[in-house]
């Protein structure tokens, strides 16, 4: 870095403004600092670029990277926090109003998009030869309001005022071909800074441009509306994120998307290969490895085939050769409507060559496992191509080197049951990598105070770099440490409830329970359990006055499909009973519902350190994962959950006395649901009938959209199909536990000790250590840039 930001910062702001600093508006310091900061490691990356390409590198492939706020988190790695306030300080602006003016990039719907991000981060910080490759999509996910307790949606145009923390690189754009449309993909590369290093990584995002920019000959000879129609057709495919978290939808807008970054993508992989290493390809894979972010890059298997054999004249055995040894894939979910297949009859419309190729991988495969001896109907089951469907996810375990879940029971799961046929064959593909989130975002940068706290006690602030170190701190747990851990919860808390009020318009009391479920609003992850323990509270309550209840604030934030009628059903019911709680004289001066409208990355970095109790309810065996389950605990809240994808790991890392466990577990269910009768539980469980009544009978007002019949319906009628996420059936478990849990709260000594053994234990939560695990299998090593 050659000059500091009190010297770089006016300049940047000026030239953004066209004004003096000082009269510059807030956006246009957030630009220019902005700018300053890529001006700062502008070097560093070009550095790491170069030594990168040179070596062997791993590609992340994935359709969604949800980065939220670039500002605060690469002056936060960069160490420029401080320097960076007096700098805008020195033309009367404060970096808190500065950093606010930054939209979330919200380029992905959830967990799957916020991994791939820490990710990135973990692999900077580790100095690993990383990038990642996705699509810079005009429009983010929705933005979510609230109209009388509906989810509406409307346009996000994240970086319509201009985006300082991604770069065109015109010079890199590639051509990606269909079959009825060609288009240029032009690459905006952001720049992912590690924390204490100078390597800094790349997410290269590429946005679809027309061939050329205004075809004059098509204006002069009448032909202007077709040539408009089609630069809109190719301004489409970077257009939008669909809006699906963990289902999926056939439409031939995605699978272009999906052909796009995956072809413009490996163009530049091979292309940089050949410039480092020549022109014979057979080695392709000694120097690059891909991993596959779902299903949703898996167009690269072909597209990589056809690079190979159509432009540097591999036969095919050599190309499946190299292809095999290149992919490695990353399963996230066993919900049978998330598994991607598309209708063949749409490949061979977009792209007749990659339809070919996807043919005579279907016929070798079928061969293939009939000289293994495997009868037809496995093979027909196991086969990429069933009728006219391509199975992205078979496509995807024949060719990889590497198949993975994501936490431990996931893996279990896959091996068990979703992939089981190809276990049987390639048992040494399979392996487990826990998710992991990074802790500079997620503990460092979003909670201040208890940052200080961890350096005072470590002594350092090496366990940034390395959170397993907190763990030799977990007995150091005293009476004053335990004591300022509430202050810095409490503190947050008010924080916290400012931000609320100001936003929300609520008010909430800091000294109550703040219990919090935020993720995608999906019937599997059981929103509806707890809105029936909240209304089944307020009922008791109601019923006895006198009732000892302990103060509690109960936190949502949830974006439904806009499709997903129910889950929007869902939404609707729990700001129905937040009004209906929040009015009552009596009730409301012990509890609150809130529901957080447009949660993303930004609200949660002001929820997570606010959190008392963490919620992860998901039916056992259904939630992959999850990862806001680990940001809670670095940061002190106490886990109430199920047995499912990482709480079971949480629950090891902790113990039992340090989370509260309820419910049946996935081994349980087939056996609990043989003569499950979600009737009976809802006339035999006390309180039940109460609140599954109140969804009709007037009590909650749903404005005449019957989504609150259809909710109880869901729950108690339908054969087999009622309440098939067995919310009922856990109802009473997880009453007896959120109860136990909230009276716990008033030993706030007990309560305190719990939240620092999960902090001091969350080192295996950190993307750091997932990253690592990966790395190995990449076949990678840190490669620092002097
Ligand atoms: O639902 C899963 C989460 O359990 C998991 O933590 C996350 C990251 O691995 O991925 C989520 N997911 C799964 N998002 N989309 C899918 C299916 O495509």
């Amino acid at each position: 870095m050659t000059q500091n930001l009190a010297q770089t910062v006016p300049s940047q702001v000026r030239s953004a403004s066209g004004r003096p600093a000082g009269a510059s508006t807030q956006m246009e310091v957030w630009q220019g600092l902005s700018a300053a900061v890529v001006d700062a490691i502008a070097d560093d990356w070009y550095a790491t670029e170069q030594k990168y390409r040179a070596g062997r590198m791993e590609h992340y492939f994935s359709a969604e990277f949800l980065e939220g706020r670039a500002l605060l988190n690469n002056l936060t790695n960069l160490g420029l926090v401080e320097e960076a306030a007096q700098a805008v300080n020195a033309f009367g602006q404060n970096l808190t109003d500065i950093l606010e003016q930054e939209p979330d990039a919200a380029l992905g719907n959830g967990g799957l998009g916020r991994l791939a991000a820490c990710f990135l981060d973990s692999c900077a910080t580790l100095d690993l030869p990383v990038a990642g490759y996705g699509i810079l999509y005009r429009y983010g996910l929705f933005k979510q309001l609230f109209e009388d307790g509906f989810q509406t949606e409307h346009p996000d145009p994240w970086m319509e005022e201009g985006y300082p923390f991604v770069v065109r690189r015109e010079e890199a754009q590639r051509i990606v071909r269909y079959n009825d449309l060609t288009v240029r993909a032009v690459p905006y590369d952001m720049p992912i800074t590690g924390y204490g290093t100078k390597n800094v990584v790349t997410l290269r995002l590429w946005r679809a441009e027309p061939m050329e920019e205004f075809d004059y000959d098509a204006f002069n000879s009448q032909r202007f509306t077709d040539a408009i129609v089609e630069r809109e057709r190719t301004a489409d495919i970077s257009r939008v994120l669909y809006p699906n978290d963990t289902t999926y939808e056939g439409k031939v807008l995605r699978v272009r998307q999906q052909y796009f970054f995956c072809s413009a993508s490996l163009q530049e992989i091979v292309d940089n290969y050949v410039t480092h290493h020549g022109e014979d390809l057979s080695r392709f894979a000694e120097f690059n490895s891909v991993q596959l972010n779902d299903t949703h890059p898996v167009l690269a298997i072909p597209e990589l085939m056809r690079l190979l054999m159509d432009e540097h004249h591999l036969g095919w055995d050599q190309a499946w050769e190299v292809v095999t040894k290149t992919f490695a894939y990353t399963n996230h979910t066993v919900l049978a409507e998330a598994l991607e297949t598309w209708e063949m009859s749409i490949f061979e419309r977009l792209f007749p060559r990659i339809t070919e190729i996807v043919r005579e991988i279907d016929r070798r495969f079928r061969q293939d496992m009939a000289e293994r001896g495997l009868d037809q109907a496995r093979i027909d089951y196991m086969a990429p191509l069933a009728g006219d469907k391509v199975r992205m996810a078979w496509i995807a375990c024949y060719a990889s080197y590497s198949i993975n879940g994501v936490a431990a029971l996931h893996t279990d799961i896959i091996k068990r049951d979703t992939l089981k046929e190809w276990h049987d064959i390639w048992p040494e593909r399979f392996n487990n990598k826990t998710n992991g989130v990074t802790p500079r975002r997620w503990l460092r940068q979003c909670n201040p105070r208890l940052s200080a706290l961890l350096d005072e006690v470590a002594g350092s602030d090496a366990w940034v770099k390395d959170l397993s170190l907190l763990a030799a701190h977990t007995e150091a747990a005293d009476d004053a440490l335990l004591d300022r851990l509430a202050e810095i919860k409490h503190a947050n808390k008010v924080d916290f409830a400012a931000w609320v009020a100001e936003r929300e318009g609520v008010e909430i009391d800091p000294d109550a329970i703040f219990d919090v479920q935020i993720k995608r609003l999906h019937e599997y992850k059981r929103q509806l359990l707890n809105a029936i323990y909240i209304l089944d509270l307020y009922f008791r309550m109601k019923e006895n006055p006198s009732l000892q209840v302990p103060p509690r604030v109960f936190i949502f934030g949830a974006k439904a499909a806009p499709g997903y009628i129910r889950a929007k059903g869902i939404i609707k019911l729990i700001n129905a009973i937040a009004d209906l709680v929040n009015n009552d004289p009596v009730v409301s001066k012990t509890l609150k519902v809130v529901f957080i409208h447009n949660y993303n990355v930004s609200p949660a970095e002001h929820i997570i350190p606010a959190a008392d109790v963490s919620e992860q309810i998901s039916m056992a065996g259904k939630e992959a994962s999850g990862t806001s389950n680990m940001k809670f605990m670095m940061n002190g809240a106490l886990t109430l959950g199920t047995l499912d994808g990482a709480n079971v790991e949480i629950l090891d890392a902790v113990g039992d006395d340090n989370a509260y466990i309820f419910g049946a577990t996935e081994d349980e269910l087939p056996a609990l649901r043989e003569s499950y009768n979600p009737r009976t539980t809802y006339e035999t469980v006390p309180g039940l009938k109460r609140v599954l009544d109140a969804f009709t009978d007037g009590t909650l007002d749903d404005n005449g959209s019957g989504w609150f019949a259809d909710l109880r319906r869901s729950l108690l009628e339908g054969g087999e199909h009622a309440d098939v996420y067995y919310v009922l059936g856990d109802f009473a478990a997880y009453r007896e536990a959120k109860d136990a849990m909230a009276a716990d709260y008033a030993d706030q000594r007990a309560w305190q000790r719990k939240a620092w053994v999960n902090i001091t234990r969350s080192g295996r939560f950190s993307s750091d250590r997932t990253i690592s695990d990966y790395a190995k299998v990449w076949g990678i090593e840190p490669q620092p840039v002097a």
